[in-house]
Formats: C-alpha cells, sequence, structure tokens
C-alpha cells in the first residue's frame, strides 16, 4: 500500500429502521469504526457514513403494530441508531436515512440511466399473496425450504444458510410469515432489471482484487449458475418510492439501499462543502470507496450494486469488506431464533471499550463467524487489560511520583527494547491496514508480556534509592511508561476512551508519528485508575431472564 496521502469514503451496512441495533450490528460498525480510526491516525481522509434502511413492507407492518406512521417511526428509529452508535464510539461521520431527498434523487437519476439504456423491461409475473391479509407478500414475508440446499425455515429472498438468493416462487412449501397462511400466485406486472447481461463485466470485476478470496468463490458459484433477470419493483401497499408511470408500483428496497450510501454521502457533502461527490463517485476517481457488510448480504453487493453503478456509469467499489455473523455462547443470534442482545441493553453492563477490544481480539478478515463467549470476554477483558496493560502503567508511575515529581528521566534504560518495540509499527500497520484486528491485539499482548517481564526482572521496588541508585529506578520506570505509552498508540483505534484517558495521564497526545520519540524530561500526571475491571453477575441475571 503505498504511503501517499488517501481519500477513504466507508460504509456499513445500513441497519434497517424497523428494530433496535443489536450486538450483531456492532460487530461491523465497530470494525469498520477502528478501520476508520486507524486510516485516521495515518493521516489518510476518511469520511464514514452509514444510514437506516428505512424501506419495505416490515416498516409498514411495525408502523401499523405501534399505531404510528411509518414516517414518524423512521424518525424515532433513527434517533435511537443514531445514540446506540455513539454509546459505542462510533462516530459516523453522517448517519442519513434512505427515506431522503439526496436518495430519492439520485435513484431517480439512477433509474432514468437504466430506463434509457433499455435495462428495465415490465413482466407479468405471479407472485405470492396473502389472501388474508390482502397483501402481497415480501421476500422476508415467506418462509419454507431452500430450494438449493433445502434448508429449513428459509426467506423468500435468499437462504442463510448457502447464501443463495433466489425468487419466492422457488421456495418449497412456503408460508405467510404474517398470517400463517399458505399463500397463493396472484398475477401482477413489474419491473425487471437485466442483469444477466453484466455477467462478464462482473466476472472480471470480482477478479480485480476487490474482493478476499472466499466471497470471490461464493460469488463464482452464482455466476456459474447463471444470473437471473431481478425484480426492482413491489405492489402497494409498501413504504418506500414509487416508480414514475407506474401505477401503484414502488421500488424494491433492495435498490434504493445500496443507493443510501451513495445519498448519505450526498448529504454530508452538503453539510460539509469542502467534500465533493463527484470526485468520489465518477468513473475517474482516485478515492478509494469500502463497503463494510455481513456475510448475508454478499450478493447484493458483488453484483446487483456494482452492475447498477456500471449501468449509470458510476464508478465502483475498491472493496467489499465480509465479516461473519456473530453467535453468542455457541447459539446464532437472530429474531426469530432468540438471543438478539439489544446494544443499548449491553451497554448498562459493560462499557463500550470492552466490547470493542473483545470483538478486535477475534477479527480477521475471513468470513469465519465470532463468537462471544461470555467468560472469555470477561477473562480477556481483566486480564489483558487491566492486569496487563494499565498495571504496567499503574506500576511504574506509583515511582515517578514517589521519588520524581511526576517527571520522566531524560533517558531510557534500555533502548535497544525500545527499538524492539518501535519496530513492531511494521507489522502492526499491516495487520490494521489488512483488517486482521486479532493480529494487532495478539501483537500488542505479546509486548505488553516483555515490558511486563523487563520490570519484573529490574524490580525498581528493590531497588534502595538511598544508596545513590534514584537514576537506575527513575530510568527503568521511564522505560515501563514509554512501552506502556507504544502500546496504547498501537491500540487507540480499538479501545478510545482508554486511550484518551492515557492521554490525559501521560499529558501527551498518543499519535502515529510520535511512536519512535521517547517522552523524556517529561511530566505527567499522577495515576488514577484508568479502567475498572468488569464482572458478568448482572449481566447474566439478565440473560437468564431471557
Ligand atoms: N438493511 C439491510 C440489511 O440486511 C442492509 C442494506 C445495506 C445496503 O440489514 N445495501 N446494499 N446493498
Ligand atoms: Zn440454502
Amino acid at each position: 500500500m503505498s504511503h501517499a496521502f488517501r481519500k477513504i469514503l466507508v460504509t456499513c451496512a445500513l441497519p434497517y429502521a424497523n428494530g433496535s441495533i443489536h450486538i450483531g450490528h456492532m460487530l461491523e460498525h465497530i470494525q469498520a469504526d477502528i478501520w476508520v480510526r486507524y486510516q485516521r491516525m495515518r493521516n489518510n481522509e476518511v469520511w464514514f457514513v452509514s444510514a437506516d434502511d428505512s424501506h419495505g413492507t416490515a416498516i409498514i407492518l411495525k408502523a401499523q403494530s405501534l399505531g404510528i406512521s411509518p414516517k414518524k417511526l423512521i424518525k424515532k428509529i433513527q434517533e435511537e441508531h443514531k445514540k446506540d452508535f455513539l454509546n459505542f464510539n462510533i462516530f459516523h461521520d453522517n448517519y442519513h436515512t434512505t427515506h431522503s431527498v439526496e436518495n430519492l434523487f439520485l435513484l431517480r437519476k439512477i433509474f432514468l440511466s437504466l430506463t434509457k439504456k433499455k435495462l428495465v423491461f415490465k413482466k407479468r409475473i405471479f407472485q405470492f399473496y396473502d389472501n388474508i391479509k390482502n397483501i402481497f407478500l415480501p421476500d422476508r414475508f415467506i418462509k419454507g425450504i431452500c430450494p438449493l440446499c433445502s434448508a429449513k425455515d428459509q426467506y423468500g429472498d435468499h437462504c442463510e444458510i448457502c447464501s443463495s438468493t433466489y425468487e419466492p416462487v422457488d421456495l418449497i412449501n412456503p408460508v405467510s410469515v404474517i398470517s400463517g397462511a399458505t399463500p397463493v400466485l396472484k398475477s401482477t406486472k413489474h419491473l425487471y432489471f437485466n442483469l444477466p447481461i453484466f455477467s462478464d463485466m462482473l466476472n472480471s470485476w470480482i477478479h480485480s482484487g476487490v474482493l478476499s478470496k472466499s466471497v470471490v468463490k461464493k460469488t463464482e458459484e452464482w455466476l456459474k449458475i447463471g444470473l437471473k433477470e431481478w425484480g426492482i419493483s413491489r405492489d402497494a401497499p409498501y413504504f418506500g418510492f414509487k416508480v414514475p408511470n407506474f401505477s401503484n408500483k414502488y421500488f424494491y428496497v433492495w435498490l434504493d439501499a445500496p443507493i443510501g450510501y451513495m445519498s448519505a454521502f450526498k448529504n454530508l457533502c452538503y453539510k460539509n462543502k469542502n467534500i465533493n461527490f463527484e470526485e468520489f463517485w465518477n468513473q475517474d476517481s482516485q478515492c478509494e470507496i469500502y463497503h463494510f457488510i455481513g456475510k448475508d448480504i454478499i450478493y447484493f453487493h458483488t453484483l446487483f450494486w456494482p452492475a447498477i453503478l456500471e449501468s449509470s456509469s458510476f464508478r465502483k467499489p475498491s472493496g467489499i469488506f465480509v465479516h461473519g455473523h456473530l453467535t453468542v455462547n455457541g447459539s446464532k443470534l437472530s429474531k426469530s431464533r432468540g438471543l438478539l442482545i439489544k446494544s443499548s441493553d449491553w451497554i448498562k453492563f459493560f462499557d463500550s471499550d470492552s466490547l470493542r477490544y473483545y470483538y478486535a481480539s477475534k477479527l480477521t478478515n475471513n468470513i469465519n463467524d465470532i463468537e462471544m463467549n461470555v467468560d472469555d470476554f470477561i477473562y480477556k477483558i481483566n486480564n489483558d487489560i487491566v492486569n496487563k496493560l494499565v498495571n504496567l502503567a499503574s506500576r511504574t508511575s506509583v515511582f515517578i511520583y514517589k521519588y520524581f515529581d511526576g517527571f520522566l528521566s531524560n533517558e531510557l534504560e534500555n533502548y535497544k527494547l525500545y527499538k524492539n518495540f518501535v519496530n513492531s509499527k511494521k507489522s502492526i500497520e499491516e495487520f490494521f491496514e489488512n483488517r486482521n484486528f486479532n493480529l494487532v491485539v495478539r501483537e500488542c499482548m505479546k509486548l505488553l508480556d516483555v515490558a511486563n517481564q523487563y520490570i519484573n526482572k529490574k524490580k525498581p521496588w528493590k531497588i534502595n534509592v538511598k544508596n545513590g541508585n534514584t537514576n537506575t529506578v527513575h530510568m527503568i520506570c521511564t522505560m515501563g511508561i514509554n512501552l506502556f505509552r507504544i502500546i496504547i498508540i498501537f491500540l487507540k483505534p480499538i479501545i478510545p476512551v482508554l486511550a484518551k484517558k492515557s492521554e490525559l495521564f501521560l499529558m501527551s497526545k498518543l499519535t502515529w508519528k510520535n511512536i519512535e520519540k521517547p517522552l523524556l524530561s517529561h511530566k505527567i500526571n499522577k495515576f488514577h485508575k484508568l479502567y475498572e475491571r468488569i464482572n458478568a453477575k448482572e449481566f447474566l441475571n439478565y440473560i437468564n431472564k431471557y
């Protein structure tokens, strides 16, 4: 990766505006936020946006059940979501909604392009209809057996087990999720997008280095089966944008959702006049665009989305960063299947750095699932953060205050060891860049062991300062503080709260470019507890009530 100044746009998948943010969503937003903070520490220009996915039948049904209008619902949920992310120190530069003027504008523009290029056409089809509720059933409201892998209880649009997508009519033994009835087929007319025409383009795009190997493999399988025309309209009642000149039809939520990435950014450009929308999205753009997503929506991002961008003459993303799903104590999180822990509940029991650190310690750049084991979580936080990291600062700063008025010495006791720590910067940079945060954590823990062993061996508490050995104690403890400082700089994108407190303690800003230069003859603050040990007691009481 070149070291020239980069301009980067980062997005997270857009959470649906019909429910709360849970710790599964947090995995992705924390992952992206860590990457963004790291890139900023390297002085790159990074814009980080997301939005609520505010359209679709699920929104109307939820609003109905609450007795409010869809507009009121999405407004309320957006406020809630924004708060949830801030509580975990996830600072999107803009958190927008797909029900926005920018999104409508871009959707129209893109749709016009597709129409002009004759990439959309109308087709009469048969679709599932719920005779009890008098509504055409959207994909997520039909469940049945996956036509490809025979997994039970799968949605009408895609299978959570084999990740393939299909049409609801392909489902085996379909049932309506709304009423439980067996849906009937009813004739209706819809808009289709000619996706198959892009097969060759997509085939070369997915091999251009934008996807990890496992994601390429998945996408190749779909290309091999052959792409199908993609239905991009839905019948009323629906909450979304209307299709022009097509009575009572709306654009399918999955068409305007990815456009939501662009419109969230466009809205940011409107608020901040120094950012230029075209510079990022034009075909000849030199900027980088990355979408962080979960593995359940690969198809939309590696096939539909680039084809839509190609058809409307926008550039395609520089990378799609896919993560696996979260499991808690061994079971999969899902609305229908239980153990969905809301992030607003989680934060009542634990601080935000702890979840960020734990996720980071498990995150790789592959699509394997990530397991949250509560015992392991408690152990890791107390062991790594309290016993190793914070303790290094506390055990050495004591002497700096006891004998030296809070001033660090003007020399280090062991420059070679300091240099070794500085030298790990290269691999840490590579781990961050490639989203191997687990390796960042592992490397930092290795360094911490070395630092603590160094202090154990030197035993500053045993040195008799009255015998003129003050200088040695001074240099050893200054060494300890400086090693702590390097590690907390490395961990700053992961644990921003502890990093901020450490900056106050060290009275020095933690920046990447300051790693080489040790803090010498510098006054630090008196050590106050930087981090509280955590325990699971109250959390487990809460979980057991589930
Ligand atoms: N709301 C969707 C979901 O699965 C994600 C939309 C992501 C945006 O939670 N789009 N695209 N493509
Ligand atoms: Zn399947």
